[in-house]
């Protein structure tokens, strides 16, 4: 008895809810709850955390469900490590659906960074103007480099005071097109943007506005992840359903 448990929150997650539910698949789409109204999915949708690796064992188990696919966001990697532990842990086949990192290409001023704390000891030590679009979580190591201004970009409004003396907040929810960046960059006269390395098109606007105007970037590579099985396109996560031995699961 098919029964999936799609881990969701990005575009990717999104195409394949619809896909499912275009073929009827019995499928449960699942959001963290970051943010006060996520996008509304054509499957059924529960939104929360499980309870770490034990309680998303235990989910499985209750619910029946027969697999997973993770289709979270390449930095929401606390859950992709519980997902795979879990899957161990109750034998229920899993397959990310994860897109391609982004490389750099010709006039791209790209500098990869390893971490979020790499990223703001990057920063230029004069005082600059950074477009910081890596969202509200991973704020705090630019508190340390307090003397730039930063445009920050937030799906919710913040619900608190924020750790930058000097910061102007956006509230805005992607896809994004590479005009209206572009003249968000010029208009906020941009000196560095600083982004991560999230791959897939919703956040990618940036970048290209970014190459327009010969502004560098610090890119912020993808945490590591145990291995598990990947598939980067929609045809390969459907094959993994209907037939999981094919990714030898
Ligand atoms: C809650 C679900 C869809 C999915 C849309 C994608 C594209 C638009 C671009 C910038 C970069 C950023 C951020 C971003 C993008 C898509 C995708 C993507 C980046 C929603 C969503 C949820 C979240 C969580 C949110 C994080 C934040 C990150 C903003 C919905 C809209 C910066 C990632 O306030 C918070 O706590 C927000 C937190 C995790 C990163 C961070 O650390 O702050 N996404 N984003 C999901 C859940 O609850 O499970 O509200 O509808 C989804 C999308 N955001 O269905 O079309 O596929 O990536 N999301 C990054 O890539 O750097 C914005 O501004 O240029
Ligand atoms: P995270 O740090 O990897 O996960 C922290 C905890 O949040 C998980 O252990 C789990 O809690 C819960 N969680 C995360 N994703 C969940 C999901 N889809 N369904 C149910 N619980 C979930 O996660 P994150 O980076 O904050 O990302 C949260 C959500 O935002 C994900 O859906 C992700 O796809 C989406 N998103 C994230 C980014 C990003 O930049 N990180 C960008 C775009 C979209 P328990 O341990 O209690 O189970």
């Amino acid at each position: 008895m098919t029964r999936i448990l799609l881990l969701g929150g990005t575009t990717e997650a999104a195409d394949l809810a619809r896909a499912l539910a275009d073929r009827r698949v019995a499928a449960i789409y699942s959001y963290a709850g970051r943010t006060q109204s996520p996008a509304p999915q054509p499957l059924p949708t529960r939104i929360g955390g499980f309870g770490g690796v034990e309680g998303l064992a235990r989910y499985l188990r209750d619910e029946g469900i027969s697999h997973i696919v993770d289709a979270t966001h390449p930095f929401a990697a606390g859950m992709s490590r519980n997902a795979i532990a879990a899957a161990a842990a109750t034998g229920t086949p899993l397959c990310a659906f994860e897109r391609e990192a982004w490389k750099p290409g010709p006039g791209d001023l790209w500098q990869p960074v390893a971490t979020a704390e790499a990223a703001a000891a990057a920063l230029p030590d004069r005082p600059g103007r950074v477009f910081l679009a890596i969202g509200r979580q991973t704020l705090a190591p630019f508190a340390a480099r307090p003397h730039h201004h930063y445009l920050l970009r937030f799906v919710d409004p913040p619900d608190g005071p924020l750790p930058l003396p000097d910061a102007e907040v956006i509230v805005a929810r992607g896809p994004f097109t590479e005009e209206d960046d572009r003249a968000l960059l010029v208009s906020h006269r941009i000196g560095c943007v600083v982004a991560k390395n999230s791959g897939g098109i919703g956040a990618r606007a940036k970048l290209d506005a970014a190459r327009g105007e010969s502004i560098p970037v610090i890119m912020i590579e993808r945490p590591t992840l145990p291995p598990r099985r990947v598939a980067h396109d929609l045809r390969t996560v459907l094959g993994f359903l209907s037939h999981p031995a094919d990714l030898g699961v």
